[in-house]
């Protein structure tokens, strides 16, 4: 079986966990307190982070790459399209997510209230708090004016992209800091992909400290 070294409010593992059940992998969750740098954890990735995965005799790190690997392994169902210009834009769009969402939003709402408070690395700075609250706004209609034209970020289907998109919204959304009134066709295709099976595993998450907010796993939040 599949062992997957992750933390539950990390948008990279999350994509890796979507994608996993998306194609019914079974895997063992295993969390990773990567901050204690565990000397075998740093065997397994010198980088020190998570998502690590264990899989057919492999160690594999770096969430996109995990997650193309998986994509190449369990062609079915496809999450990634046919043609080379619709899969530029699926990579254009996760790496919007996992690099550009991440530094302006993620890092600075989430990073700032839950993982320095679990890691005891500090306090929230304010200055990057509104920075993040305001960002999201900005990242939110992104995705509205996408979703006007599109069934999915990336296209006509379901792909990675809606993933890592997901992946950074559901960990907001746990700490309540997604206003999903911004936007109907971004609430609707959020509505949409946390309904799916895959999203179960996301939705039972549970963090010590920080009990989840009763609209979270709604599915009429
Ligand atoms: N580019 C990496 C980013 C992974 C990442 O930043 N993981 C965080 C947790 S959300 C981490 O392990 N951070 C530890 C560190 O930066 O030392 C990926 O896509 O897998």
């Amino acid at each position: 079986m599949h062992r997957l070294y992750h933390v539950p409010l990390s948008p990279f593992c999350r994509k890796v966990r979507l994608v996993l059940a998306e194609k019914k992998i079974e895997v063992e969750l295993v969390e990773e307190r990567y901050w204690e740098k565990r000397k075998d954890f740093l065997l397994l990735n010198p980088a020190g982070m998570v998502p690590v995965l264990r899989a057919d005799g492999l160690v594999l790190a770096e969430s996109t790459a995990i997650c193309e690997y998986l994509e190449e392994m369990h062609p079915e169902p496809a999450l990634m399209p046919k043609k080379p210009g619709e899969r530029a834009e699926v990579r254009r769009l996760i790496f919007w997510f996992d690099d550009k969402f991440h530094r302006e939003v993620t890092a600075n709402l989430l990073y700032e209230r839950i993982n320095k408070k679990i890691t005891q690395s500090g306090h929230p700075d304010s200055g990057n708090v509104k920075a993040g609250s305001r960002n999201i706004k900005f990242h939110l209609d992104y995705m509205g004016w996408l979703l006007e034209q599109r069934r999915w970020l990336a296209g006509d289907k379901l792909t990675l992209a809606d993933f890592a998109a997901a992946a950074h919204l559901s960990c907001l959304d746990y700490i309540r800091d997604v206003d999903w009134d911004r936007s109907r066709v971004v609430r609707e295709w959020y509505a949409t992909i946390k309904s799916r099976p895959a999203f179960r595993s996301l939705l039972a998450d549970n963090i010590a400290g920080f009990p989840q907010p009763p609209h979270y796993a709604d599915l009429d939040f």
